[in-house]
């Protein structure tokens, strides 16, 4: 039997492609050979590292430091796990160098962060304070110095708590729209890529309507609804602001967690229901914003309780973006069933399986239909995609040894990054991946007792150590294929 070795095969793709194995079509392998391409990632693949401010930051009070909605429901009793606040967190604000180091020894070629909004206007509008600018101009400068670019995102939930009514307002879209421009008009030289917000529903209805996010109310569907629109307008107030304000060339997109359908099998008519419901599920942010209006579906099913719109908004709201970021974690599956919708959505089973928070679902397939889903729904609206977000908590145990042995999660990662490797092979303008997170930090209502990181903290004494998930991330980095 004739092998063809990995040189030959590189050689001459044709030759490899014509072999028959066993009748079959097929390239020919010796038997456990790796293929000679294995899941390589194209040239210039963009492998980064996301956090965001209040969860890594620390600093509460530092230099002038306004307080959110975030530092407010934190400290009210009840509200997060043993009552953790990120009062201190990682303290990147003083280790932030440290924590560029982190990034550096992975290989990264890329940093998600955020940028606290009180911090540079400590009462979300008017009075600036230069110091809490200085911070983010520091940080940025250490990345580039560290040839690492930033990719910045203006605001990943800490609502200055200062802005009366927070998203109930309207005023408050217009405020994000100034400190955009400021922000800009002062780091745009630096930062060239950035994005106005981070996953609406969780800064919208989880906080305003289920109550368990800042800042923790629970109001009926109009206000709701309102709120959503403030939130979508205020992404595109800030993306017209961040154009009027940034040099030629800027990047501008946003982080949403758009909702994952995946087809419960990939024939076409399940792939055409999960499509679909992809519109459907997305409807009061994502498919607002990419379409430039509300769906009429969605009005309709709102009724009274619709938004109300005014003149200006949705052409705001539909502005043009240079890149989509999606955070992707888990799936929804739905299936064709003839109804008038054309979908039906699966139930998920009790028995599915879960990574170490409960939502955490693990579909890896997700990663793939959460990407195809919007390219083929949205095509030319979305010339570029990233994934912002992707990672998963694990029960980590730091071993006396020093070890964080988190098989689980290197399972989670590698798995997604096959699956988003399918995507990318098929031609999907996917063109790079920000994993969550850079180290353990504070998970919201889930305080510290949720680790996300590829870095240990010890909180009491807030010494990193890389798992064995950073030693496979640098691995899948430097040799830019699924290791
Ligand atoms: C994202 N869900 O939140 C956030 O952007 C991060 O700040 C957060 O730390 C990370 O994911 C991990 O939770 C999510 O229920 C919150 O599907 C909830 C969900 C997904 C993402």
């Amino acid at each position: 039997m004739k092998v063809i070795s990995r040189r030959q095969f590189g050689k001459s793709v044709a030759a490899a492609a014509a072999a028959t194995y066993a009748g079959l079509s097929l390239p020919r392998l010796a038997l456990g050979e790796p293929h000679p391409m294995r899941l390589e990632y194209p040239k210039g693949f963009l492998w980064g590292c996301a956090t965001a401010a209040y969860q890594v930051e620390g600093g509460a009070q530092a230099d002038g430091r306004g307080p959110s909605l975030w530092d407010v429901f934190s400290h009210t009793p009840g509200k997060t796990h043993n009552g953790e606040t990120g009062d201190v967190a990682d303290d990147s604000y003083h280790l932030y160098k440290d924590d560029v180091q982190l990034l550096k020894n992975l290989g990264v070629g890329t940093y998600r962060m955020s940028i606290s909004w009180s911090r540079v206007f400590p009462t979300g509008t008017g009075q600036v304070n230069q110091k809490g600018l200085d911070y983010y101009s520091r940080v940025v400068d250490e990345l580039l110095a560290n040839n690492i670019t930033p990719y910045v995102t203006m605001f990943h939930w800490d609502t200055p708590a200062g802005l009366q009514g927070g998203w109930q307002s309207r005023d408050t879209s217009k405020a994000f729209a100034d400190y955009c421009a400021y922000v800009t008009k002062h780091l745009g030289d630096k930062v060239k890529h950035w994005m106005t917000t981070n996953e609406f529903i969780c800064f919208t209805d989880l906080g305003y309507k289920e109550g368990q996010f800042a800042p923790g109310m629970k109001l009926g569907a109009g206000p709701v609804n309102q709120i959503r629109h403030h939130a979508i307008l205020a992404h595109g107030l800030g993306v017209q602001a961040i154009r009027a304000n940034a040099p030629s060339g800027t990047q501008v997109g946003l982080a949403e967690n758009a909702i994952v359908v995946a087809p419960v099998m990939e024939t076409d008519e399940h792939i055409e229901a999960a499509q679909k419901a992809t519109r459907d599920v997305n409807a009061p942010f994502l498919t607002t914003l990419l379409d430039g209006k509300y769906p009429e579906s969605y009005l309709a099913h709102e009724g009274t309780n619709a938004p109300k719109v005014e003149d200006g908004d949705m052409k705001a709201i539909g502005s043009a973006i240079d890149f989509l970021g999606v955070n992707i974690y888990v799936p929804l599956y739905a299936r064709a069933d003839g109804s008038a919708q054309g979908y039906a959505m699966e139930p998920m089973p009790t028995s599915f399986p879960h990574m170490a928070s409960p939502w955490l679902q693990l579909g890896p397939e997700c990663i793939y239909w959460g990407v195809r889903n919007v390219c083929d729904i949205w095509k030319d609206k979305v010339p570029a995609i990233f994934i912002t977000e992707n990672g998963t908590s694990s029960d980590d145990v730091l071993t006396p040894a020093g070890r964080v042995e988190d098989v689980d999660r290197v399972m989670y990662l590698r798995n997604h990054l096959t699956q988003l490797h399918r995507a990318v092979s098929e031609g999907y303008p996917v063109k790079g991946y920000f994993l969550w997170s850079l180290m353990d930090n504070f998970e919201w209502a889930d305080g510290y007792s949720k680790r996300f990181g590829l870095h240990y903290v010890d909180f009491k004494t807030l010494k990193r150590t890389p798992k064995l998930s950073a030693e496979w991330y640098k691995q899948t980095i430097a040799n830019n294929r699924v290791e």
